[in-house]
């Protein structure tokens, strides 16, 4: 049985978080930062933590704590890239890989991501080899947090770059910048989640950890079996993406059709409306309480062979297709992102244009990142063939030139909206299909940009005892 003191906090259930700061590091003394890990690991927080404290959480909500007293919480997690696990010496035999291609070659080597790499902030083309992740419910605590762990490792490693994330402030928290509910399709781990929501679809513990049933290693090149030291642990995609929120404000209302509910554009193109609620349920208007309401929003499945509730570019469905796909467990990841960055200023609304930084923190964890996220944000977002077409002179098997009469089987839908990416070509979309040119848009520019991120490997706490540390 999985031993929830074994894995770290951040992958299964997710650290409490008001507020974040990354820490990106490269070690400087190898051997001095490994006999430091000894130290450092009680400061880690296991899953079996975070669910003692999202009990605490909820006796809080209840009104057990004293007045007056201040529920203090706060997580810390580890990973590495795999220029860490070099500088270590782990996993470099043959016959001790990892086994994971991408996680290998590292983000910045990734080219199927088609990210604009000139837009890449310096720090993410240094050699990064670790991550810290510390999370609280407010920015003394995690910073207090961030000075002990430094103190620890204290010259052992260096900064290459911190970012700090926060929960937006009043009625937004829970959403991101864009003003949309996040964080509510997850898959539910198998023998973890005990409290599925209605509608959540369940996954076998190795689509999450390695080493686990369900973990597809023999897909990867070269390796037939994971490493011990790599069991109980997974695999962290981080992504540094910035949003042009006025921007894509104003698209969304230049382009919403008249007469229609406001934001109706905006919802198409995400799959729910700000609130959450999945317009596949309700096309035509925003519904808050079904939207707040963890026992109805995610009941939703797609008609493969309709996209008049919800277009198939929509970013949900783009990413989770449902019941487009007969299965999709092993493209399943389970994201912990957080907004960082400013509200939107008043310059900024007076200038209709973006000027601060802001975006999403983007986390992912899953056994295999070929499988997970580089599969969804490639084969999925940014490939206009899908669904149905995996290209464009290559029918999905099985979908005879598209059962949809009135869908225009020569391009497909489109890019995801949201997060596609098209390198050189125009990124367009068309929500209606038919052969003429009625809900079909080329957009003027990419709201989502990616400006740096990069592949780790978050260990489980016996192999980061065993194996790290010495
Ligand atoms: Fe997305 N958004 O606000 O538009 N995402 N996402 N995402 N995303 C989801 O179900 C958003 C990004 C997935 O199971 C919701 O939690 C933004 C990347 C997946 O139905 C919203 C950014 C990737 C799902 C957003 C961003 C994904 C999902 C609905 C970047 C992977 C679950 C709320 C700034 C490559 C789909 C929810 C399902 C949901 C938004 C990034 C994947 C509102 C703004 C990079 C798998």
């Amino acid at each position: 049985p999985l031993d929830l003191h074994n894995v770290q906090g951040d992958i299964l259930i997710g650290l409490p978080k008001k507020v974040e700061t990354c820490l990106f590091f490269g070690i400087t003394r190898v051997g001095d930062f490994r006999s430091q890990l000894i130290r450092l690991l009680p400061l880690l927080t296991t899953t079996a933590q975070v669910i003692e404290d999202q009990q605490k959480i909820a006796r809080y909500k209840g009104g057990m704590p004293q007045k007056g007293h201040l529920l203090e919480l706060s997580g810390v997690n580890l990973a590495f890239s795999q220029k860490g696990l070099e500088q270590m010496g782990i996993g470099k035999d043959a016959n001790d890989r990892i086994g994971d291609a991408p996680f290998e070659a590292g983000m910045f080597n990734d080219t199927k991501l088609n990210d604009d790499k000139a837009l890449w902030e310096p720090a993410f083309k240094e050699d990064i080899h670790g991550l810290i992740i510390i999370t609280g419910d407010c920015q003394a605590r995690v910073d207090a947090k961030l000075k002990e762990v430094e103190e620890i490792l204290d010259r052992t490693i260096h900064r290459v770059k911190v970012i700090n994330g926060k929960v937006r402030p009043g009625g937004q928290g829970g959403h991101e910048h864009f003003g949309y509910l996040d964080g509510v399709s997850q898959p539910a781990v198998l023998g973890v989640d005990q409290n599925l929501h209605r509608g959540q679809e369940t996954v076998r513990q190795g689509i999450i950890l390695l080493g686990r049933e369900g973990d597809s290693v023999a897909e990867d090149n070269g390796v037939d079996r994971r490493p011990s030291w790599s069991h109980d642990g997974s695999f962290l995609c981080f992504r540094y993406l910035f949003q042009n929120v006025l921007e894509f404000d104003k698209f969304v209302k230049d382009n919403n059709p008249p007469e229609a509910a406001d934001d109706l554009f905006g919802a198409q193109l995400v799959g729910r409306w700000k609130s959450g609620a999945p317009i596949d349920v309700t096309p035509l208007q925003d519904d808050k309480q079904l939207g707040n309401d963890p026992s109805r929003n995610d009941v939703f499945r797609y008609d493969p062979f309709s996209q008049n509730r919800c277009p198939y570019i929509a970013h949900t469905r783009k990413t989770n297709p449902r019941s487009d796909l007969s299965s999709t467990e092993k493209r399943r990841i389970i994201r912990r992102g957080i907004p960082f960055g400013p509200e939107v200023t008043e310059e900024e609304k007076k200038a209709k244009e973006t000027i601060e930084e802001r975006g999403l923190l983007f986390v992912a964890y899953q056994s295999n990142i070929a499988n997970g996220f580089q599969f969804i944000q490639s084969s999925w977002a940014n490939q206009p063939g899908f669904p149905f077409l995996f290209t464009p002179d290559k029918p999905k098997p099985g979908f005879t030139a598209l059962t949809d009469p009135d869908f225009t089987p020569d391009k497909g839908p489109g890019f995801d909206a949201i997060i596609g990416q098209a390198g050189k070509e125009d990124r367009v979309i068309d929500i209606q299909g038919g052969s003429d040119n009625a809900g079909k848009f080329t957009l003027p520019q990419q709201w989502v940009v990616p400006k740096g991120g990069e592949y780790f490997f978050s260990p489980s706490i016996s192999a980061l005892k065993e194996t790290f540390a010495k």
